[in-house]
């Protein structure tokens, strides 16, 4: 059986939050923008890119865990579970997962649930047996699932470290949203970032061929579309390297020449070397991480990580 329900509205790209967050966040002493615009069509292509450098190595690290650890974590899983995929895209991490844990339902949730409908399609066909209900939700805010989504046995899914760009403190409340989301048998696979050596983190978020630089400038083109600025790319420079002290990556846009961006009712002067902060990517230990798991109420921990210990796979219960 195969459902679509779109439950957040879809924000309008001339919506007057959408304008006021982002010129409040462009107006601001310290420039800074919420990471999700990085996503546009191209930035969401250019993402993909990234998984693909040999410098960003989340993607290839997560997967080589799930594939040396796979019988080991579907063993501590357990089959029949309500699959609940955070931010599902194409869907393609959690299918790896279909053999092994034999899921009862599927639940792909994204901001929009036409970005479901393709791969869920070609994916029912695939696995017959399951049921599959394609939600389109911004689980960021809060975490309203449908009736139509099983109680019984849910497992969260968030992979690719994307806790990490939540800053500790928001991670925490959205951790807590999942774990309120669950049943007595209910529970969270996850996947984060460690903190490892600076040289490799900088690398990974500053690449050779500068796939992240043209993704984090493509910000500008989508600024200047959702907001009818006039931001120049040429006029700025990537710049994304590793806070020790904050323990996160950080991606900034810094203005090569002093320049005036303009924009309807308004505009904002940038000297030269100033900064616009449009990510942070929050590395953790396995300890604070696992912490984190239990301030949030999780209990019975496994995790997983590869022989570099760049990167943990965490199974928790929720009791
Ligand atoms: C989506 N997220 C987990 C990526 C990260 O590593 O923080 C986004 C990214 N930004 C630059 N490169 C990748």
């Amino acid at each position: 059986m195969l459902q679509f329900i779109q439950c957040t509205e879809q924000e309008n790209e001339n919506d007057r939050s959408v304008r006021n967050e982002l010129l409040a966040g462009l107006s601001a002493a310290q420039a800074f923008t919420s990471p999700k615009y990085l996503y546009d069509a191209l930035g969401s292509k250019l993402f993909e890119a990234i998984c693909e450098l040999p410098e960003y190595y989340p993607t290839r690290t997560e997967a080589l865990i799930f594939k040396t650890h796979g019988r080991a974590i579907a063993q501590a899983i357990g089959s029949g579970s309500t699959l609940i995929d955070l931010g599902a895209g194409n869907c393609a991490k959690a299918a790896r997962l279909f053999p092994a844990l034999q899921p009862a339902q599927y639940v792909p949730v994204d901001i929009s649930v036409s970005f479901l409908h393709e791969s869920l399609q070609r994916l029912q066909q695939q696995f017959p047996s399951i049921v599959m209900t394609g939600v389109g939700l911004d689980f960021s805010n809060e975490l309203l699932l449908p009736d139509s989504v099983r109680n019984e046995k849910r497992l969260f899914f968030y992979p690719g470290s994307s806790i990490g760009n939540f800053t500790p403190e928001a991670s925490l409340a959205f951790l807590q949203r999942i774990h309120a989301a669950c049943d007595a048998d209910g529970s969270l696979l996850i996947g984060v970032d460690l903190v490892k050596d600076k040289a490799l983190l900088n690398a990974a978020y500053d690449d050779a061929l500068g796939v992240t630089a043209a993704f984090n400038l493509n910000l500008l083109r989508h600024l200047n579309h959702l907001l009818g600025t006039d931001f120049e790319v040429r006029g700025w420079r990537h710049r994304g390297f590793y806070n020790q002290q904050e323990s996160r990556i950080e991606m900034h846009l810094e203005a090569a020449t002093a320049q005036t961006v303009r924009w309807p009712q308004g505009e904002r002067r940038f000297e030269r070397g100033e900064r616009i902060h449009t990510e942070n990517s929050y590395k953790y230990t396995q300890h604070t991480f696992t912490d984190l798991l239990e301030q949030a109420g999780f209990r019975r921990l496994s995790c997983w990580v590869d022989p570099q210990q760049w990167f943990m796979v965490c199974h928790a219960h929720a009791a």
